[in-house]
């Protein structure tokens, strides 16, 4: 092994390790290939993506990893570390089917990417494969996006399919619409796919034009999981999704993106109080992610303080997706930024973590403040990750 102290691409260094050498006792043959993927964190923009708008986030440093041959039949062997080990077989020159084993349900991530290449790739060539990764599962750190977008550039790239990075992401957000069920947007597998080194994204969801948002260098990515079970995300997720696609059918046009704010208001007797709460945070958290991005090229922390604030009460008050042990970690943390930075509840809702874009100096006062009183709150004891913006999904340059 010559792996050096510095993390590839900011991959932890034992994560490839222990990858490696998995590896190899699994298929008693070394690996050819390393393919690391990002999970990510969207810093402003929740539930635009899907209403065809705009979304804010970058790709952090926590990371799936895959290693990876080429085998010489068309089967797929798949080991998930982080699954005590499991192995799924996939023949790729059959229909793939859902694997409904309760414990293999990771394998329907990688079951669903493969079924949506084969559709315009059909000769794919066989592989075996290990899979383990650090991003956070069912935090809302996208650990799944990071899975699909693993497989599919591990596929893109060991068969030279030169797909670019927004195919890849439609490829994940194809399989996770149609192999597993979840109704999702398209914001996670593009910055998954896509990220930038020290960058954010942002994204217009509707024509998928990207521009990547340089992070101010004093500024630190610290995300807060509560470690809030969440529960029943994916039907309330799916009933959002509706109550907006509902919206757009009455008012007319065929996605929230079509209407402002004034359109909005001038129609509000034709929607009933929820319909148009759900609607209101769409539109306004729209214009909130163009100026917060406006915000961050400027280094105008205090403007960008109060997008955040009113992105989460906008979240808590209209869209219903917060929880309460949420909205107090939101609070804790903006009793101690205040102006000089941003705090708010981060993905899909209904538990999981919470982004706060802080100066280096404001870490600690901002962890400990949610050490003394989260727990003693509420009984839960919150993780911490302090993150750096990675770079999108692709092969690790690594000899071992
Ligand atoms: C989840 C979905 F997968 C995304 O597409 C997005 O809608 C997000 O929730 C809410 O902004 O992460």
């Amino acid at each position: 092994e010559n792996l050096t102290n510095t993390a590839y691409n900011g991959v932890d260094k034992s994560l490839i390790s222990k990858v490696n050498l998995a590896f190899s006792e699994l298929f008693k043959m070394p690996a050819q290939h390393f393919v690391q993927s990002p999970g990510r964190v969207n810093l402003i923009g929740e539930h635009t993506d899907y209403n065809e708008g705009f979304v804010l986030p970058c790709a952090i440093n926590y990371h799936t990893l895959v290693a990876v041959s080429l085998r010489d039949d068309s089967q797929v062997h798949v080991v998930a570390l982080d699954y005590n080990n499991q192995k799924d077989i996939i023949e790729l020159d059959k229909p793939l089917s859902f694997n409904s084993s309760p414990e293999m349900m990771w394998s329907n991530y990688i079951r669903g990417v493969l079924a949506e290449i084969i559709k315009s790739h059909p000769s794919i060539k066989g592989m075996n494969i290990v899979v383990s990764g650090n991003v956070p599962q069912g935090a809302g750190l996208s650990s799944s996006a990071s899975l699909e977008i693993a497989i599919a550039q591990t596929v893109n790239q060991l068969n030279a399919l030169n797909l670019s990075e927004k195919e890849l992401a439609i490829i994940g957000q194809a399989a996770e619409n149609n192999f597993v069920g979840c109704n999702c947007g398209i914001m996670d597998q593009m910055v998954v796919a896509a990220g930038e080194l020290n960058h954010a994204m942002l994204l217009d969801c509707r024509s998928l034009a990207i521009e990547a948002i340089a992070l101010p260098k004093n500024l630190n990515i610290l995300i807060i999981n509560s470690n809030k079970k969440r529960g029943l995300v994916d039907s309330e997720y799916n009933l959002r999704r509706q109550s907006c696609e509902q919206v757009a059918k009455t008012l007319g046009v065929s996605s929230l993106r079509d209407i402002n704010i004034d359109r909005l208001m001038h129609s509000k007797d034709k929607l009933d109080t929820i319909s148009f709460k759900r609607a209101l945070h769409v539109i306004t958290e729209n214009q909130r992610t163009l100026d917060a991005t406006i915000a961050l090229k400027t280094h105008d922390l205090a403007t960008l303080s109060n997008l955040m604030q009113a992105s989460h009460q906008s979240m808590k008050e209209d869209f219903e997706i917060t929880v309460p042990e949420i909205d107090l970690i939101v609070s804790l943390c903006h009793e101690v930024i205040q102006d000089q930075g941003g705090v708010r509840m981060t993905g899909g809702g209904f538990g999981g973590c919470v982004v706060a874009l802080i100066p280096q100096e404001l870490i600690k006062p901002v962890i400990e403040t949610v050490e003394k009183n989260y727990q003693k709150e509420t009984g839960l004891i919150a993780s911490f990750y302090l993150c750096q913006s990675a770079s999108g999904a692709g092969l690790l340059d690594i000899r071992v």
